[in-house]
């Protein structure tokens, strides 16, 4: 099967998605998951200028001599940029693979190895009552684990906190750090209130929803490694299901200190992009999930890589799953996470109703496990008329500043 059209898709219903539609000779499509959050349009152009000319008149079914000819014919590798684009051709010729093939992609990958897969979401509050509600509120939703994130004293506005962490009528919830603008929103941030507020948060949490349910939670690259130990043991006696992104991680080996302190469980990893930057983390057995998307980290066929990676050690999965992977990457990870043995937990925030609108989905969540479907390829079509609806509009992430002005992580 010769690929005849790649065409890259930009709308903005929710929020900016970037998508890659592959069209072949035999007419069947595949989609593919580009959207790289505040800087989606250097994708596009990424795949635009550079990739789809080189992808006209390919054998569609060549799934591995195509990653590896987009990775290395470039010279220049690795990069959220470059691994972003090369995702969205790999997951789109697995779609049509396995579209070809009459199959639901996960039997491709393997088969199912589970009947699905647990499911955290995002509780936040500014207050512990705002917090407590909104815990409630996604166990009746059907969470069976739950990330809390809370505001800190001190502090105006925080990662993680939705103005209103409560779920609308068609089961969306409203936070997006992402903002439309001209410029970055500009928060603030102070370590020490942070590692002095969270263990009392914990605290009162486990007194009010007891010592069962698996609770995360999110430290988003801010802290030193020493603080990060600090932070870890701290927690411990709260009994985590994992601590996500104590440090930025770029120095793996920073990790060795933290986990000479603490056994708290470790994720890391949503913004890394290739096998080499695990390398040392998962060989010293420096954390306990790997965060990383199907979106950003080259396709299905290098992250199942990774995890296979990981498995020697006993390392699991944690794939990134916020808004901003869309639901082609979203599908894509339900697939590659029902096949492997080494699945963990799967992050779900769910997308908006327009979005939904947009992509017209086929997996399902039920009684706290996401499921991809039994539709044949991903499950997921991209309906191009409502699509344009939506044109792009400039985002960007927030940034943190601390009170002398000095810029910090986010
Ligand atoms: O684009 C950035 C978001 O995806 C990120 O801030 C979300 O940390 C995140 C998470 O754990 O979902
Ligand atoms: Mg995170």
């Amino acid at each position: 099967m010769i690929i005849e059209q790649a065409d890259v898709i930009v709308t903005s219903p929710d929020r900016n998605f970037v998508t890659l539609k592959v069209t072949t000779d035999e007419g069947l499509t595949g989609l593919g998951d580009a959207t790289l959050n505040g800087r989606e349009l250097s994708v596009v152009s990424y795949l635009r200028d550079h990739v789809v000319p080189l992808l006209i008149g390919g054998d569609a079914g060549a799934i591995e001599d195509t990653w590896q000819f987009l990775y290395r014919s470039a010279y220049w590798r690795r990069g959220p940029v470059t691994m972003a684009a090369i995702a969205a051709v790999d997951v789109a010729l697995w779609d049509i693979k396995a579209k070809a093939a009459s199959m639901p992609l996960y039997e491709l990958l393997g088969g199912a190895s589970r009947r699905g897969l647990l499911a955290y979401g995002h509780a936040s509050g500014g207050t512990l009552e705002a917090l407590f509600d909104s815990i409630r509120e996604h166990q009746e939703q059907g969470f069976k684990a739950i990330r809390v994130q809370s505001g800190v004293p001190g502090l105006k506005s925080i990662y993680g906190i939705a103005s209103d962490a409560t779920y609308s009528e068609g089961g969306t919830q409203e936070y997006e750090p992402a903002q439309r603008g001209a410029l970055p929103h500009e928060e603030d941030w102070d370590t020490g209130s942070y590692l002095r507020h969270i263990p009392t948060v914990f605290e009162a949490v486990r007194n009010e929803f007891g010592p069962e349910l698996p609770l995360l939670h999110d430290a988003h690259h801010r802290l030193s490694p020493i603080q990060a130990a600090r932070l870890g043991r701290s927690l411990e006696p709260y009994d985590l299901f994992w601590l996500e992104d104590v440090t930025p991680a770029e120095n793996q080996e920073a990790l060795r200190l933290v986990r000479r302190h603490t056994t708290t469980p470790l994720a890391i990893g949503e913004i890394f992009n290739t096998v080499w930057d695990y390398q040392q983390i998962v060989r010293e057995q420096l954390i306990d999930y790997v965060r990383s998307s199907v979106t950003h980290t080259g396709g299905i066929s290098h992250l199942k890589k990774v995890l296979d990676y990981a498995a020697q050690y006993q390392i699991k999965s944690g794939m990134h799953g916020p808004t901003d992977v869309s639901p082609v990457g979203m599908a894509a990870a339900l697939h590659l996470g029902l096949a492997i043995h080494n699945f963990g937990i799967q992050e779900y925030m769910q997308h908006g109703a327009r979005t939904n609108e947009v992509f017209k989905q086929s997996f399902t969540f039920t009684d706290g496990l996401l499921h991809p479907g039994n539709a044949v390829g991903l499950g997921v079509e991209l309906d191009t008329d409502e699509a344009g609806k939506y044109p792009y509009e400039r985002a960007y992430l927030p940034y943190n500043r601390l009170a002398d002005g000095t810029v910090h992580d986010w």
